[in-house]
């Protein structure tokens, strides 16, 4: 494991409705490509819980009562400081999901075990894209989905290729 010499603030947010999830596809920036939960740098001044409702605003255009619910470590071969991720989730939210310059907001399908499907509407939802998302999203997005909170810690090789991770869920957040 490579110690932390920094760690940087940020926020990663997660809107469920039912038995969907809103991801957004990253049209630019750090994880072009891929699908993520919205979220950003904490500016100065501003608590992880503010930041997360910023960023899910200015990138989603929507508001949502957020919960923080896990904490991430990311170590990446060649950004010099270490991720620190704070994920928030809400399970509803006001306004329209909307494409912004940074993010396309999309619905995605969740086991019907969470909340049945809607006919029509949540039927045709496409799953869960883990093979377009970050290769750690697998291991600790179903505790987001279950409610449980979660701590963990992935060290990356170049791209997106985890050398060594730890993830589980916690009793207190
Ligand atoms: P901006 O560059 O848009 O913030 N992020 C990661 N998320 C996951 N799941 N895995 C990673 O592994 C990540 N690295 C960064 C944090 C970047 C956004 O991307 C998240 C932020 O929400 C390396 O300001």
């Amino acid at each position: 494991w490579r110690p932390f010499k920094h760690t940087r603030l940020y926020t990663n947010a997660f809107v469920i409705e039912g038995n969907k999830l809103l991801l957004g596809f990253k049209k630019r920036g750090f994880g072009a490509g891929l699908y993520n939960g919205f979220g950003g740098k904490v500016e100065p001044g501003e608590t992880p819980a503010q930041a997360a409702r910023r960023e899910l605003q200015e990138e989603a255009g929507i508001d949502a009562p957020l919960e923080y619910i896990g904490r991430l470590f990311f170590v990446v071969t060649g950004v010099e400081s270490v991720f620190d991720i704070r994920i928030y989730v809400a399970r509803e939210y006001v306004g329209v999901p909307t494409e912004s310059d940074e993010m396309r907001p999309g619905w995605f399908a969740l086991s019907e075990d969470i909340a049945p499907p809607v006919p029509g509407v949540d039927g045709d939802l496409p799953d869960i894209p883990y093979d377009q998302m970050w290769a750690d999203d697998i291991y600790w997005l179903p505790h987001l989905v279950r409610g449980e909170c979660f701590v963990g810690r992935a060290d990356f090789d170049e791209g997106n290729v985890m050398r060594r991770y730890w993830f589980g869920s916690v009793p207190h957040c």
